[in-house]
């Protein structure tokens, strides 16, 4: 099928100096890791919505893991939280994940919802506390290598709401105690994402508030350590593309939770709200991507729980945004950036960035669509697959596993 929308624009990047075979193979190759907790019911602070089709256990997480893959073609793999994906028979499970064409990424403890953890878990003044939870964690890197994951990704929801509720050296000590005995069960292909957040549940503070706290901890842990960025756990302002890029430098930049963040931990689409953030963002992953000087391997997992948009059609819109701030990254004059940067031409430099910004990089993605042999339009497809229909009318009823 010609394409001829995509044959102006590739054309056009051709005359700037792109390779643009490369780019549609970059493309190709992303690789967007969706969590099973975004299929499954799940609430604010103030309630749980139940929604329609919503997915009850590890099984119908994976379906619908699945499906986004089916139509993306660039989520091969599936996060898994534990103990809301909890299973006595990992074999089969893992088995049913390769039956339907995907794997299973990374494996997240959850050291939070417990009653035992109101007053926090490896930071918990009550050394029974944190054993229970240094015992959980170790029992997900065993997870890890049934299932062949790589990545212990880490949130603790530890930090005190109080002044003088906590000691908070002493909590420092037992944070670092706890992820050094965990690291120290990881084998040479397994490593350690350690993911920060500037609030809540605590709300006085947080014991690992920021990248600089997580990346204190991963420098001292080793190569294996080392930080994930959650889009949604900063202060307001903050320059999170700087982090991007200031972690790469340091060799400590492990992976990603993308969402989007209005207030605080908000569960919005990525992109959604400030999709030049996102630019951005992806902007400083592909100039380490083309820098030959730098290696990089991060996982990119998208971190969304979504309450009011039907789950999977959600997946799918936050995959293909990431795939838009992918192609316009790939897509900037690198040449001409660095020509104006050196020359302190501001107004040239972000033009630059501009110019790959406004480009409507549609074209290219559905050409990269149609190349995988996947309907341009993900969306579409799935809407008229009757996917929605089918899990609607099959999961009725029954037990939840999860969250809610
Ligand atoms: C916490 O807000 C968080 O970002 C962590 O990554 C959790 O594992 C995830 O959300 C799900 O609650
Ligand atoms: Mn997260």
């Amino acid at each position: 099928m010609s394409n001829i929308k995509y044959d102006i624009l590739a054309d056009d990047l051709t005359k700037q100096g792109h390779n643009v075979d490369k780019i549609r193979n970059n493309l190709k190759k992303q690789h967007i890791e969706t969590p099973s907790w975004g299929y499954g019911n799940s609430g604010t602070r103030f309630g749980v919505f139940h929604q329609e089709g919503a997915a009850r256990n590890a099984a119908e997480r994976l379906e619908d893991a699945a499906t986004v893959h089916k139509y993306t073609g660039v989520s091969p793999t599936v996060a898994l939280h534990i103990p809301w994906d909890q299973t006595d028979d990992w074999d089969s499970l893992q088995q049913y994940a390769a039956d339907l064409n995907i794997g299973i990424g990374a494996i997240n403890p959850n050291v939070f919802q417990d009653q035992i953890y109101k007053l926090g878990s490896v930071c918990n003044p009550d050394s029974s506390v944190r054993r229970v939870a240094i015992d959980h964690m170790l029992e997900c890197v065993d997870i890890m290598s049934i299932t062949g994951s790589q990545d212990l990704s880490l949130w603790f929801a530890d930090g005190t709401n109080f002044p003088g509720q906590g000691n908070f050296r002493q909590r420092k000590h037992w944070m670092e105690e706890a992820l050094r005995e965990v690291f120290g069960a990881l084998n040479d292909n397994q490593r350690m994402l350690i993911e920060y957040k500037f609030f809540e549940p605590g709300f006085y503070h947080t014991d690992l508030t920021d990248w600089g706290t997580a990346y204190v901890m991963a420098k001292k842990l080793g190569d294996k350590a080392q930080v994930l960025i959650d889009l949604g756990h900063h202060p307001l302002g903050i320059n999170i593309e700087f982090i991007v890029a200031y972690l790469i430098d340091e060799d400590k930049l492990g992976g990603f939770h993308f969402n989007c963040k209005k207030f605080a931990d908000d569960d919005l689409t990525v992109g959604s709200i400030n999709p030049q953030e996102l630019f951005l963002i992806y902007n400083e992953l592909v100039a380490a991507e083309l820098d030959p000087e730098v290696e990089t391997d991060i996982a990119y997992m998208i971190d969304q729980s979504h309450n009011l948009k039907p789950k999977v059609e959600a997946s799918l819109q936050s995959v293909c945004n990431l795939q838009t701030a992918y192609a316009k990254a790939l897509i900037v004059d690198r040449q001409s950036l660095a020509e104006a940067q050196a020359a302190g031409e501001i107004i040239d430099a972000e033009q630059i960035l501009q110019r790959a910004v406004e480009t409507d990089v549609r074209p290219l993605l559905e050409q990269v669509r149609l190349e995988m042999d996947l309907d341009p339009d993900p969306l579409t497809a799935y809407r008229k697959s009757g996917y929605f229909e089918r899990i609607s009318k099959a999961r009725v009823g029954g037990e939840s596993q999860g969250w809610a």
